[in-house]
C-alpha cells in the first residue's frame, strides 16, 4: 500500500525524519531552504500532512490551494503562523508543541533578564573592542535582580516557570497580568499576585512578556505603556515579535526612559529594527529561547507524534482544533 505523503517544511533531526519515514512518504527540506508562500504551496501539493515551524504561514489562501492537506503539526508552542479558524473551516487539524519547551524557555527568559539588568552584552562588547584598560566605581553598573519586583505579562506555563525562578531563586516579589487569573493554588505555587496591566507596568522592576501573539496583543507594549514603566526597569520579550512596538522601544531605550531590554523576538524577524541595533542598552538574541538540543528534539518528536497519531489512528497528542476530529 502507498504510504500517505507528508512535507517536512524545514530541516529537522535525522532521527525524527527516520521515524516519519517509517509511516509516510516524506518530502523533506533538509537543505533548509526558505520557501516563500508560492513555493510552500507547490511543495504541499498532494501532501496530507505537514510538519511546520513558526515561519511557515498556513492561511486560507494556502489551504485553498492545497486541498489534500489534513493536518499541520507545528514544531512550536506558539501558532500565530496558523489561521486556526480557516483550518477548522476546511477540516484541517492544527497541532502545536506545548510543555516540552516550558522549562528551557523559562531558563532563557531569566538569562535575558539577568543579562539586560547587569549589562552583560554591553560589557562584553566593550571588552572585545579592547577598551578595557581601567576600573571605575560605576563601570557598567546595572540594576539588581534579587529582591526586586518581577512583572509577568501572560501567565501561561512559561510565565509560571519564570515566576517560580524569580520567587524561589531570587527572592523576587512577583506580580502578573493575564487574560484570566490563575487559581489560588497556582498563584501560591508561583508566589504571584494578580494586578491590572497598568499596575504591572508601573510596579515591575523587570517586566517579562510571555503572552501569545494575536490581533489583540499587537503592540501591547507601545509608547504609552513604556511611559508608565520605571526609568530603572528592564523589559524582556521572549513571546513574539509584534507584541512590542520595536521603534517605540528603541526610542525609550535611547532616551533612557527605561534602563534596558532583552529581546529574543522581533517585528518582522529575522529582520531587526535598525534603531534597536544602534542602542547599547539592549541584549538581542535570534529567537533561540527554546534552543537546547534535547528540547528542540522533543519539540520535533512531538510534532512528528502528532502527524503519526492523527494520520494513523485519528489520535493527535496536542490538537488545537479538536472539533476537526469529529468531522466525518
Ligand atoms: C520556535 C517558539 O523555535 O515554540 C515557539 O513558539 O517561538 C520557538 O520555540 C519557533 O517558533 C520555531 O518554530
Amino acid at each position: 500500500m502507498n504510504k500517505p505523503k507528508i512535507l517536512v517544511a524545514r530541516a529537522i533531526f535525522p532521527e525524527t525524519l527516520a521515524r516519519l519515514q517509517q509511516h509516510f512518504d516524506v518530502q523533506a527540506n533538509q537543505a533548509d531552504e526558505s520557501w516563500p508562500a508560492a513555493r510552500l504551496i507547490e511543495k504541499l501539493q498532494g501532501k496530507v500532512g505537514a510538519l511546520t515551524t513558526g515561519g511557515d504561514r498556513i492561511d486560507g489562501a494556502v489551504l485553498a490551494a492545497c486541498p489534500a492537506l489534513r493536518i499541520c503539526a507545528n514544531m512550536a508552542v506558539g501558532y500565530n503562523n496558523f489561521d486556526v479558524e480557516a483550518m477548522t473551516a476546511r477540516g484541517v487539524l492544527a497541532t502545536n508543541a506545548p510543555d516540552v519547551l516550558t522549562e528551557t524557555t523559562a531558563d532563557f527568559g531569566f538569562a535575558l533578564l539577568m543579562a539586560a539588568a547587569r549589562r552583560m552584552s554591553e560589557g562584553e562588547h566593550f571588552l572585545r573592542a579592547g577598551k578595557w584598560n581601567t576600573w571605575r566605581y560605576d563601570m557598567f553598573a546595572g540594576v539588581d535582580v534579587h529582591g526586586t519586583t518581577l512583572g509577568i505579562l501572560g501567565m501561561g506555563r512559561i510565565g509560571q516557570g519564570i515566576a517560580k525562578r524569580g520567587a524561589h531563586g531570587f527572592g523576587m516579589k512577583v506580580i502578573y497580568h493575564n487574560r484570566s487569573r490563575l487559581d489560588a493554588a497556582l498563584e501560591s505555587e508561583c508566589k504571584a499576585r494578580y494586578v491590572s496591566k497598568e499596575e504591572l507596568l508601573r510596579g515591575a522592576d523587570h517586566l517579562v512578556l510571555v503572552l501569545p501573539y494575536s490581533a489583540a496583543s499587537h503592540h501591547a507594549i507601545g509608547a504609552g505603556e513604556l511611559a508608565l514603566m520605571k526609568p530603572t526597569a528592564t523589559l524582556i520579550n521572549i513571546a513574539r515579535g509584534g507584541i512590542v512596538d520595536d521603534a517605540a522601544l528603541a526610542q525609550a531605550l535611547r532616551e533612557k526612559r527605561i534602563a534596558a531590554a532583552g529581546l529574543d523576538v522581533f517585528e518582522g524577524e529575522p529582520r531587526v529594527h535598525p534603531d534597536l541595533l544602534t542602542v547599547p542598552n539592549v541584549v538581542l538574541t535570534p529567537h533561540i529561547a527554546s534552543a537546547t538540543m534535547p528540547t528542540r528534539l522533543a519539540m520535533a518528536n512531538l510534532a512528528a507524534d502528532n502527524l503519526i497519531g492523527f494520520l494513523t489512528q485519528n489520535k493527535p497528542l496536542t490538537p488545537l482544533n479538536p472539533a476537526v476530529l469529529t468531522i466525518k
